[in-house]
């Protein structure tokens, strides 16, 4: 039989991803404040089993003990998100921009220098991202990120916490998915803040890039030798008919969820069909707003996960668009998330061609599945190791085919909370059992990844 070991570049950065309120816990210890989720989760019917992040991974007590588990796994790069409210619980910096004062939590701060160090010590690089959702509840009390104020406030705390940490940090994403925050968030509402309204999710949209863009800045003011960037979820779509509505559904799936949110950082502006399309729901957009947003990034971040195929739906009232679920086709657990690693490699080979040569992380992907512990006490997840072997070779595939592809960070290290499916969703290669006192147990694709990881690549038959 034929076989191939496919190696990747010798620096390629392998790691694994996390985010705050999905791991951490201790939402009242230290002077956290509260954050959007606190308040979502804890509304009856907003998530499954009504459960929160109050526990979660109880990373923030247990981090010492996490930090050696990525060791024991080879892992080098570590991507977490810093809770906002642990830092400055009123939401707003000491020094405000926009002129509203709140004080800097300086147990927040040692909180994460400890897990930062930690990892250094460890020979982890951590990879942090400033905002992965948790909006302090004070700062949505103004209106969240659907009033432009939040910008400001969201560059002061970005000022705090890269003056803090870039002597050690040099690596930052400063947004997390701004679809899902937007849309998920504000226009569907099975997100934090639970809101259901197509201007508010647009405002929100326009707010968050112009809070990426204005950071920037900051972050490079601050650190020397910074990377900076924002991490999309983008999404291969496709048309699933032939159509010619369909066609036109596809397209304007891709520009809503992905071309709104990437083509402005790249001086491109909203995709105009689409401005055109939501008309009157189009956010204010200032002058100069364009130029903060396309402000130079080191790279962008790429969360990927499956294609999308798209239909023409007259009763969607967003884009009159739909996605359209094929029963023979195979999929996570997430009935609706195609397993399809093709649209890895084209999106990445897209982003070139669309944007040029910008460096580019995937810093999420990876699989739900339905875990359990064996008989023998470990947890053999066979899917998700075919899952992401299949990833890493499209990954592989695209840096053959010039693709500048830096780095891999797998989604995620822990079961954790997956917002609004509470528990119920597992994506780690770590698994936690929650009937024992949150244990962490290394599943199969723990083992793999880690042989992957120290191997800098794998064998394909
Ligand atoms: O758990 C989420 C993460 O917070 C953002 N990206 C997708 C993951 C899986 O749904």
């Amino acid at each position: 039989m034929y076989t191939e070991f496919l190696s990747f570049p010798r620096d390629f950065a392998w790691g694994t991803a996390t985010a705050s309120y999905q791991i951490e816990g201790a939402v009242n210890e230290d002077g956290r404040g509260k954050s959007i989720w606190d308040t979502f989760s804890h509304i009856k019917g907003n998530t499954a089993d009504g459960e929160t992040g109050d526990i979660a991974c109880d990373h923030y007590r247990r981090y010492q003990e996490d930090v050696r588990l990525m060791r024991g796994l080879g892992i080098k790069n570590y991507r977490c998100s810093i809770a906002w409210p642990r830092i400055i619980p009123s939401g707003n910096g000491a020094s405000s921009r926009c002129g509203v004062s709140g004080n800097v939590n300086q147990k927040g701060l040692d909180f994460y220098d400890r897990l930062f160090d930690g990892c250094l010590e460890n020979g982890i690089t951590p990879w942090v991202t400033l905002f992965h959702w948790d909006l302090p509840q004070t700062l949505q009390d103004k209106g969240g990120f659907a009033n432009r104020d939040c910008a400001g406030y969201f560059c002061d705390y970005t000022d705090k916490v890269t003056s803090h940490f870039g002597d050690r940090i040099k690596n930052w994403i400063t947004i997390n998915e701004p679809w899902v925050y937007s849309f998920c968030g504000h226009l569907y509402g099975v997100h934090a803040p639970g809101v259901r309204d197509t201007g508010a999710a647009l405002s929100v949209a326009h707010n968050v890039l112009l809070a990426h863009g204005m950071s920037l800045p900051i972050i490079r003011k601050n650190v020397p030798g910074a990377k900076a960037g924002i991490a999309n979820n983008i999404a291969w779509v496709e048309s699933a008919g032939s159509r010619q509505e369909d066609t036109e559904a596809a397209k304007r799936w891709d520009m809503a969820f992905n071309r709104w949110f990437t083509d402005p950082l790249f001086g491109k502006g909203y995709p105009e069909e689409m401005v055109r399309w939501y008309g009157k729901n189009m956010p204010g957009i200032k002058d100069g707003d364009f130029d903060h947003i396309a402000c130079p990034m080191d790279f962008l971040a790429v969360n990927y996960y499956t294609r999308r195929l798209v239909a023409h739906d007259e009763t969607d009232s967003h884009i009159k668009a739909k996605q359209v679920y094929r029963p023979h086709i195979q999929r996570q657990e997430f009935e609706e998330w195609e397993n399809f690693p093709e649209g890895l490699y084209r999106a990445l080979v897209d982003i070139k061609e669309r944007y040029g040569d910008i460096p580019v992380y995937i810093t999420e992907n990876g699989a739900s599945c339905h875990d359990k512990i064996s008989g023998d006490g470990c947890v053999h997840d066979p899917a998700r190791v075919e899952y992401l072997r299949r990833h890493f070779a499209a990954a592989w595939q695209a840096i053959k085919d010039g693709c500048d592809l830096r780095g891999y960070f797998v989604w995620s290290l822990y079961d954790n909370l997956e917002w609004g499916f509470g528990f119920t969703k597992r994506f780690g290669f770590v698994y936690i059992d929650r009937e024992n006192n949150l244990k962490r147990i290394v599943k199969d694709s723990g083992h793999f990844i880690a042989s992957v990881y120290e191997k800098n690549g794998f064998t394909v038959d």
